[in-house]
């Protein structure tokens, strides 16, 4: 059965020749991207069983995408293609050292997947799964993607635990009718969530981990990352977690993460209270740091999906984004299992 479905845009991407503004860069190496579907293939890839949804043109782009994808060990057979629009494709250029900019620009106005909406993808097509794995990016894509968002993440009986990453792209919301603080909306609506401290701070304007978990209580497990600094998880632990004699509190999805509640109705006394781990990064040398946060959130769902504990997930994140970061493109094969169980179970000082 699948373990994860990751439902979002995919792209192709074109990758500079050479480091420089986009105005002068001569060629352009073809790549795919699309932060979900990077998921999906870092997770299959490290062995899951993972979906990717979403819909592309019936064009040359679309083809490579499925087949790019499905190359992974990605289930695409939830993908549609659509014959009146085109697959989104968008350029960018390389990191530059000196300021930590690059550039990107995307052809993606009109594309199949902004056509995405509760009627387009009925959640009851979505393959049965422990976890279906969103971002904030399909929020910013059209109108019918967001109420897509919305319908996924309304609660409803057997809702898979919702992982949302919140991926904030400034050049997204220019122009749309929508305002970044429908992501944070979306993400009190989900389980898992995943925010960048910098994003955090402008989309929402919230400064430090601590402020937003205040802003954002209801997941029961929030990933704040760091970059170089690592990441810190808000995890929920109820101490009157739900049992059958349902006397806990019992408002966690714990479907998936084995920290939260359980489903439980009981009136128990138990209070939630936060566990806090903050676990540090590795330090590489960044070649490009697009991909790196999808190769996070694959290697914490991965050992979430392991049932590891908070730290090793965090570590299995790092581990995967450390992969990603030092190669140009957005994927690359992550380390085999054995190899980052064994790294992660390193003692704190290597880590440290
Ligand atoms: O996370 C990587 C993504 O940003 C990239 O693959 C493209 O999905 C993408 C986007 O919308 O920026």
């Amino acid at each position: 059965a699948t373990e994860v479905v990751c439902l979002g845009e995919s792209m192709v991407t074109f990758l500079p020749s050479q480091p420089g503004r986009l105005a002068d860069v001569p060629a352009f190496s073809r790549g795919i991207g699309g932060a979900e579907s990077n998921v999906a293939c870092a997770l299959a890839a490290a062995g899951h069983r993972a979906a990717w949804v979403g819909r592309v043109g019936a064009d040359g782009f679309g083809d490579h995408l499925v087949e790019a994808i499905a190359g992974y060990g990605v289930d695409t057979s939830g993908v549609r293609r659509d014959p009146s629009r085109p697959t989104g494709i968008y350029f960018r250029t390389a990191t530059d050292r000196a300021t930590d900019v690059h550039e990107v620009a995307y052809y993606r106005a009109g594309s199949a997947a902004s056509a995405m909406s509760p009627r387009t993808v009925p959640h009851a097509s979505l393959p049965t799964a422990r976890v279906l794995h969103l971002s904030g990016i399909t929020a910013a894509l059209s109108a019918d993607c967001l109420a897509l968002l919305h319908d996924l993440t309304a609660p409803r009986p057997g809702r898979p635990l919702i992982s949302f990453d919140v991926n904030h792209r400034p050049g997204l919301w220019r122009g749309a009718d929508a305002s970044p603080a429908v992501l944070l909306d979306l993400a009190r609506r989900s389980d898992l969530v995943f925010v960048g401290e910098d994003e955090a701070e402008e989309a929402w304007g919230l400064t430090g981990a601590e402020a937003i978990r205040a802003a954002l209580p209801e997941p029961s497990v929030l990933v704040v990352k760091r970059g170089p600094d690592g990441a810190t998880v808000f995890s929920r632990t109820g101490t009157g977690t739900a049992t059958e004699t349902g006397t806990g509190t019992g408002t966690g999805a714990g479907t998936g993460t084995g920290t939260g509640a359980g489903a439980g109705t009981g009136t128990g006394t138990g209070e939630e209270t936060d566990d806090i781990t903050t676990v540090p990064a590795l330090h590489v040398d960044v070649v490009a740091p697009v991909g790196a946060g999808d190769a996070f959130a694959a290697g914490f769902l991965s050992a979430t999906l392991r049932d590891l504990p908070v730290r090793d997930r965090v570590r299995h994140g790092h581990l995967m984004a450390a992969a990603v970061l030092t190669v140009p493109g957005d994927l690359t094969a992550p380390p085999a299992r054995a190899h980052a169980d064994a790294l992660a179970a390193l003692d704190d000082e290597a880590w440290g």
